[in-house]
This record gives structure tokens, sequence and C-alpha cells, in this order.
């Protein structure tokens, strides 16, 4: 992270005669950049209430200043260059050098200022996704401000009345705006630190992005067909673990700003939905799940105990959405013996690929791809190709993980005899009401099939 008071300072001069008569330009704080794609450490307050920050994977939040009694941040929207994982590198727009950007934390009943300077070629507004503000804050372009001019800084002020979590995007040329990126998280931690106290508090945003391979720049007019489903702008294996200590109580907050719902579910433990956008749920309405739905425009904070150690698999439900790019028009060959075919294309067409007789698993298999593409499916784990892509990872789950220790621990070490293992002694046949036929049956032919019309009675 570096301060870009240089850069921004013709910006911030500009931007005054937006704020001015109220904040001059001089009282603009510096606008710290993220240079990398990494979970930063949680930041600790160095002022003011206390709180267990939050850790957003692959992210950091947006160091503050007090000023008075109000608490200073400063967003710069602007073009970045984010890494979906190690081989794929994104244009998108995001703020203060990543994309989403920084997530923003304060507490309940905080007076914040926020200062947005827009470094687009477009105007752009911020919307704050869930929170409480007066109507004149609330970040719709043309219906309750003007459009934050390109070069132009606006700021936001307004009292923080809930504790929550929230979000952030623009409400300016929102198709093009939310397709390149432009989102980041707001946590607003409850006055008492007492209150809804957790071990580990993660943070993340899910987007969706139609990126074709060999290129760089998403397809903003793309309405369902995407192809990078990413938790933070990230991708599986790019997606940073989930570093818990056992018996940590641990809260995870997700919110959804992609195009369709996504069904989360995690491994080797059952947990509580406590929240969404609109505030804490009671605990007498909570109930035990291991997946939770999330609409879109929607977040959900969920808790558990962390009381099974080991590397629990947490990801989306849907399976398109554990891929990276693919060729959707792959046809279904399970079953079908196309050796001869195979040999026919492959004089042809050298580089092409069809799927295998027996599915699409690729083990150690490489494919052609073009450049700034990531394989389909893809990670090792310690027993082989983990076979995943798109929104996956993983908790690790450690004895005696240190309270702000969020390094990545490694694989676990199974204790001896707890994995799954392979029986060397031949599988006997099951017993079958019908016994199976040992050799494959002639297909039908279509016409021996007896075709009854059924007479259809108009209504
Ligand atoms: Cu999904």
């Amino acid at each position: 992270m570096h301060s870009r008071r240089q850069l921004i300072g013709g910006a911030a001069l500009i931007g005054a005669s937006a704020v001015a008569g109220r904040v001059q330009a001089a009282s603009i704080p510096e606008a710290p950049v993220m240079d990398k794609a990494t979970m930063q450490p949680p930041r600790h307050p160095a002022s003011g209430p206390d709180y267990r920050p939050v850790a957003t994977l692959n992210g950091w939040s947006l160091p503050w200043r007090a000023n008075g009694d109000w608490k200073e941040f400063h967003l710069v929207a602007e073009p970045v260059v984010r890494e979906f994982a190690p081989g794929m590198n994104v244009h998108l727009w995001g703020y203060n050098g990543q994309s989403p950007g920084p997530t923003i934390e304060a507490v309940e009943g905080d007076r914040v200022r926020i200062f947005v300077t827009n470094r687009l070629p477009e105007p752009t507004t911020v919307h704050w996704h869930g929170m409480i503000v007066p109507c004149g804050m609330d970040g719709v372009g043309g219906l309750t401000q003007p459009h934050i001019g390109p070069g132009k800084t606006f700021v936001y002020e307004f009292e923080l009345k809930h504790s929550g979590t929230f979000m952030y995007h623009p409400h300016s040329d929102e198709m093009v705006q939310g397709a390149m990126g432009m989102m980041g998280m707001v946590v607003v931690h409850p006055r008492a630190p007492s209150l809804r106290p957790v071990d580990r508090d993660f943070v993340f945003l899910m987007s969706s992005f139609r990126i074709d391979p060999g290129t760089a720049l998403p397809k903003v007019a793309e309405m369902t067909d995407f192809n990078m489903w990413t938790w933070n702008s990230r991708v599986f294996p790019g997606i940073d673990p989930l570093p818990v200590g056992l018996g940590d109580r641990v809260r995870v907050r997700v919110g959804n700003l992609s195009m369709t719902n996504h069904p989360i579910h995690l491994h080797g433990h059952s947990f509580a939905v406590t929240g969404t956008d609109g505030g804490w749920i009671a605990e007498g309405a909570q109930w035990p799940q291991t997946t939770v739905d999330i609409p879109v425009g929607a977040l959900r904070a969920f808790e558990f105990v962390a009381d099974n150690p080991g590397d629990w698999a947490m990801h989306c439900h849907k399976s398109h959405h554990t891929m990276n790019a693919m060729g959707h028009d792959v046809r279904n060959f399970i079953g079908v013996p196309k050796q001869d075919l195979a040999r026919v294309v492959g004089r042809l067409a050298p580089d092409a690929m069809a799927m295998g007789t027996s599915g699409m698993s690729m083990g150690d298999m490489e494919m052609p791809a073009p450049d700034n593409t990531l394989p389909m499916m893809t990670g090792r784990g310690q027993f082989g190709p983990v076979e995943m892509g798109g929104m996956f990872t993983v908790m690790k789950v450690r004895e005696g993980l240190s309270r702000d220790d969020y390094r990545d621990p490694g694989r676990y070490a199974f204790p001896a005899g707890t994995v799954a293992y392979e029986v060397e002694a031949p599988a006997a046949e099951p017993p079958r009401a019908v016994p199976r036929a040992t050799a494959p049956e002639e297909p039908t032919p279509l016409r021996a099939m007896k075709v009854r019309k059924m007479k259809v009675r108009k209504m």
C-alpha cells in the first residue's frame, strides 16, 4: 500500500468546487491504494471505540482518519488490473487500486464522511446498499444527487444508525459499472464490543463476468451467459483460504452483486444465518443449515463454532459456478465409443477436444488454452487434482492457530486411519431383483416402438 497524495492532488483541487463551503480541498484525506490481491491482516482501530476487525478475502479495509467527531475515508473510483488467479489478469473498474474496493469498517453511532474521487472516463456515484441514510446521501445519480463527473470529488456524510453488513456500488451507468466490478463492502460494528462477538469474521462479495478465453476485458452487455464466477473478483485456486482456530466462533458475511443467486455450502459444520443486509436476525428465528442461498442484491451473514478440524470445502453449489471459462457447447459423450471419430477430427483439428466417453475428469492432463485463460477446473490437493474453479475455496480449521494469524496454515495433517481408503478385496456383485444382462442390449429400433396418441380435449 502506498499513498497517492501526489497523484490525486490535481483531482482533489478540481473536486473542491463540488464541496466548497463545507469541506476545503486541503482537508481531503489521502487515498491509500492496494497493489496486492491477497488478504491483508485485519485492521484494528487506532482510536475510537474498539472492535474485532473483519478479514476481507483477497482484500483489505480502508484506513480512515479522525477529524473532530467524524471518521473520514477516501474512495477513488478508477480503472484497475485485477488478478483473478495467477495466470489471468483482467482490466476492471474498481476503487483504490483493486476490484472490489476496500471494505469500509466503522462503528454504530459513528459519523462518517466518505470522499469519492472519480478517475473514471465517465460519471459515477456511490450508493450505500442497505444503509439507512438521509435521502440526499443515497447516491442515486440524477434522483438524489448530480452524477460525479470525471475528475470530480464528492463527499457523503451520514451517521451510522445501525450495526450490520452493507454494500456499496454505483447508481450511475449501472450495467457497465457493475459488470466492470465496481463494488465493495461496509461493515458497521456494534457499539458495545460485547455484542455479537466472534473470533474470526470474514467478508466477501460475489460477482459474475463474461470474459472470453484469450481476452482481458469483461463483456458488459452480457445478460445470462457468464463464464467467470468470482468471490471478490477471484476464482479458485486464486481465492484465499479461511484460516480458523479450532473452537473459534466464526462469522462469514457474503454479499451477492452478481446476476444470479448462489447457494453457498460449507462442509463439516452446521451454521445459522444471523444477519442480512437488512440487519440482524433474532436467535429464535434462526435455524440450522449447511447451505444458504443468497439472492441477487442481498447479503447473508452466517455463524458457527469451528469444532471440526480439517480442510473443509466452501463453495457455490451450482456446479457450473465452480468452473472457470469453458466451451458451453461441449456435447455429452458419456458411454459413446468415439475413437474413430476422434481420429478423423484429430487429423482436421489437432487441438480439438471433446468430452471423454467416461466424463470430463482431467487429472493431470493439460489442454491447450489461449493466453490469459485459466484451466476450466484446476488446483491440487494433497491427494491429487481438485478439479474445481470459480466459487470454491477451503476453510482450514486448525488447533492452536493464534487469534490474529491469517496466514495459510498449509495442508491438513489427517490423523492416521481417518481417510477414506481403497479396499483390495474384489467387490462382490450385489444381489439384484432382475439380473443384469451380461452383454449390452441392442438398441430398440425406433419403428418397433409403439406410439399411442392421446386425445387432447379442447378447453
Ligand atoms: Cu453460484
